[in-house]
């Protein structure tokens, strides 16, 4: 059986790349009503806490376990591992919000107006002009654990290092100092983020930008001004990026051209998109494309939230006009605003960023009303962390819960021999001495059974520990470096875009044999696993949890999403000076190291899984072991009457009990893993959410 079935193939001509469009799903409906703010709202601050509360208390969880395990001698280094990922995984968590939109609608001014209000200014300075086109990311950097500004040069897009690469060379960022203490130093240095530069037409393409959408130096006409930065980070300590809140602000459609990797890699990774149009430019070309080419090619996974939202509704408000028909125009706006997006008017969520700022800073309610700014922010956030809920679930509590179930079944078996050996004691009646001679004879005879077939295990165990060198050896790093080391020479000297599509489809044929090799050999490992477990539990008697198979058909869906994702790559994605252009080589490079590292992790995982299969199998030895032997000293004591019969029995009557305690325990645990919900249920909904499905059709 083959695991490849849905590879996409590669189409090797740029005119030839398909161009899916995904249906899209928005899970919420606003209504645009009068009143809305009567709903009872909550903002992003109390969220996100209500997130942060659900964490720490998974967290609490997972502590409580891990003492557990100890108290029942079942902590080991394997199960420690395990649980050391999880713990770290769940601190780890970001929420990520992407704001995507033509430059000028909005974006940066409605972040400040969502999130940093209260510093009571513009924190991040929102422009007018069309070259303020720096991709912003706005996260707390936990491991330096300090606030700082990093700006890539933009001269770096020359080069063949992809984003993701530099993200881990911090050295080659430009570094500017942020006082976090002062609103006016912040906004001060974070105005660097929008610096300038006067390039040549010629330089300008070099650096993958399209000159028709560059402002012109005014008396220089060969001249034109393009970003100083290429990308920004900005780490800084406000409560709700301590809390793992991350933020993508990301300039026009000029810079999402260019740069193929942040559509194509970083907005695929966002909890929720922001697409943000503009009331007072309606829905222009330009705005069509950053919907039909960036937003619709996202890959729209189930926990994606999507939000159409129309700003600058302050545009449409005229003193003179009533309440009424200032309304009616923001409503004629949405239904126009959706028809061209092929949207349910619904779900076009109308606000004012601006109006929504002032009204925060100046703490003006009606403002604030007008403005829906708290709508939104409402929709947002709760959509949010409800989808950030079920991935969590999916991943820190399902394994948690498998963690507390392979272990209980340890506990349990524990439990079965104490009730065996309860059983054979209470034979005993008054001091028969003779008996106790029998049973000591009988656990001698137990003793050598375990220990003959205690020997079997390892040839079986080892046998797959071979099976697992093959399995590392088909995607060992020898293997690779041929292809990827091939597949990078090219690339540098491919001159033609069709011949680095080309180039790449050849790549990815050699990737897929190499995963046909491993799905067959994993079908074969898995094979040798099962019969292992089957043999060790007919043998020993044992009830063993069901063996999690080698995990190729996860394997294989993650290869196949980093090919998905370089197949995205196509023509309309780039202007058409950016032929043959270095941001592709790049892009293609930047593949070839995912796929690398895809491989890298794929050999942990193997070495891993092999433990996980092994390691319970040497606890259940070892704890049988430690019962047999420890069952012999207590008849031996028995038979010279140091102690008596109805004292031992009582005392296994106490360890049955504490062990019935404590499996009542771990179940506990387990519950309050999935009764645990984020949000209370007793709590009231915003009353404008209601889950529908619109399908977007594509051109
Ligand atoms: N009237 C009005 N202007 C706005 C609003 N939001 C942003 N602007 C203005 O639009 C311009 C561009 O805003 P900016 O946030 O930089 O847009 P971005 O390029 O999408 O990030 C700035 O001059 C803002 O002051 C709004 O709600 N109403
Ligand atoms: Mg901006």
């Amino acid at each position: 059986m083959t695991y490849i079935a849905d590879l996409p193939s590669f189409s090797a001509s740029l005119d030839i790349q398909e161009s899916k469009i995904y249906p899209i799903t928005f899970k919420y409906r606003f209504k645009y009503q009068k009143k809305q703010n009567e709903a009872m709202t909550q903002n992003f601050s109390e969220n996100i806490d209500q997130f942060s509360n659900w964490k720490s208390d998974i967290g609490k969880t997972l502590s409580r376990f891990r003492l557990w395990l100890r108290r029942n001698d079942l902590f080991n280094e394997d199960i420690d591992k395990r649980l050391f990922k999880l713990q770290e995984s769940l601190k780890n968590e970001y929420l990520t919000i992407g704001f995507v939109g033509e430059f000028s609608r909005g974006k940066t001014e409605l972040i400040n107006a969502l999130f940093f209000a209260d510093y009571g200014q513009r924190i991040l300075p929102s422009e007018a002009g069309r070259t303020t086109m720096c991709p912003t990311e706005l996260f707390f950097d936990k491991k330096e654990n300090r606030p700082y500004l990093r700006l890539l040069p933009i001269e770096t897009r020359l080069e063949h290092t992809t984003l993701t690469e530099y993200r881990e060379m911090p050295n080659l960022w430009t570094e500017v100092p942020l006082m976090t203490s002062s609103a006016q130093e912040m906004t001060l240095a974070l105005h660097t983020i929008t610096q300038v530069k006067k390039v040549s037409i010629g330089e300008a393409k070099e650096l993958g930008f399209d000159p028709d959408m560059l402002e012109r130096c005014g008396d220089l006409d060969e001249m034109v001004e393009v970003p100083a930065w290429r990308h920004a980070l900005v780490s800084f300590p406000h409560p709700l990026l301590k809390q793992g809140l991350c933020i993508l602000d990301t300039p026009g459609l000029n810079a999402l051209g260019s740069e193929p990797e942040l559509t194509l890699k970083l907005l695929p990774q966002v909890q929720a998109i922001v697409f943000l149009l503009s009331a007072d430019t309606g829905v222009t070309a330009s705005d069509m494309s950053v919907w039909e080419d960036y937003i619709q090619k996202v890959e729209h996974k189930d926990e994606l939230g999507l939000f159409a939202v129309l700003n600058k509704i302050d545009t449409l408000w005229d003193e003179l006009s009533s309440r009424k028909k200032i309304d009616k125009a923001v409503k004629r706006m949405i239904d126009t605003t959706a028809r061209q997006l092929q949207i349910d008017p619904r779900n076009v969520l109308p606000v004012s960023a601006q109006k929504g700022l002032v009204a925060k800073v100046r703490k003006d309610k009606s403002l604030l009303v007008k403005s829906h700014i708290e709508e939104l922010e409402n929709i947002l956030s709760t959509n949010l962390l409800e989808n950030k809920e079920k991935i969590v679930s999916s991943s820190v509590i399902e394994e948690t819960r498998l963690l507390i179930h392979e272990s209980l079944q340890i506990l349990n078996q524990k439990h079965e021999q104490l009730s065996k050996q309860k059983t054979e004691l209470s034979t005993l009646t008054g001091d028969n001495k003779e008996k106790i001679h029998q049973l000591i004879e009988d656990n001698k005879v137990t003793f050598i059974e375990f220990q003959k077939k205690s020997l079997s295990v390892s040839p079986s165990q080892r046998l797959l520990e071979k099976q697992t060198q093959i399995l590392l050896s088909v995607i060992g790093s020898k293997v690779l470096s041929k292809e990827v080391e091939g597949t990078l020479d090219e690339l540098v000297n491919s001159r033609t875009t069709i011949g680095l599509f080309r180039q790449m489809k050849q790549f990815f044929i050699a990737i897929n044999a190499i995963m046909v090799e491993l799905s067959r050999e994993a079908e074969l490992t898995n094979k040798m696993a099962n019969s292992l477990y089957k043999k060790f539990s007919s043998d020993f008697n044992v009830d063993l949890f069901e063996l999690r198979p080698f995990p190729i058909i996860k394997l294989n869906k993650q290869l196949n999403q980093i090919i998905r994702q370089s197949n995205k790559l196509n023509k309309n994605m780039f202007t058409a000076f950016t032929e043959q252009s270095i941001a592709v080589k790049r892009f293609f490079a930047g593949t070839v190291t995912d796929v690398m590292n895809f491989f890298k992790t794929t050999r942990k995982t193997t070495i891993d899984w092999t433990q996980s299969v092994i390691n319970p199998l040497n606890q259940q030895l070892r704890i049988h072991h430690h019962m047999i032997i420890s069952h012999q000293q207590e008849l031996e004591a028995l038979k010279k009457s140091e102690f008596n019969i109805e004292g031992k029995l009582k005392a296994l009557n106490n360890l049955l009990t504490d062990i019935e305690i404590e499996r009542d325990t771990a179940l506990e645990l387990s519950g309050t893993l999935v009764d645990k919900k984020l949000f209370d249920s007793a709590r009231p909904k915003p009353s404008n959410i209601v889950h529908l499905k619109a399908t977007v059709r594509g051109k």
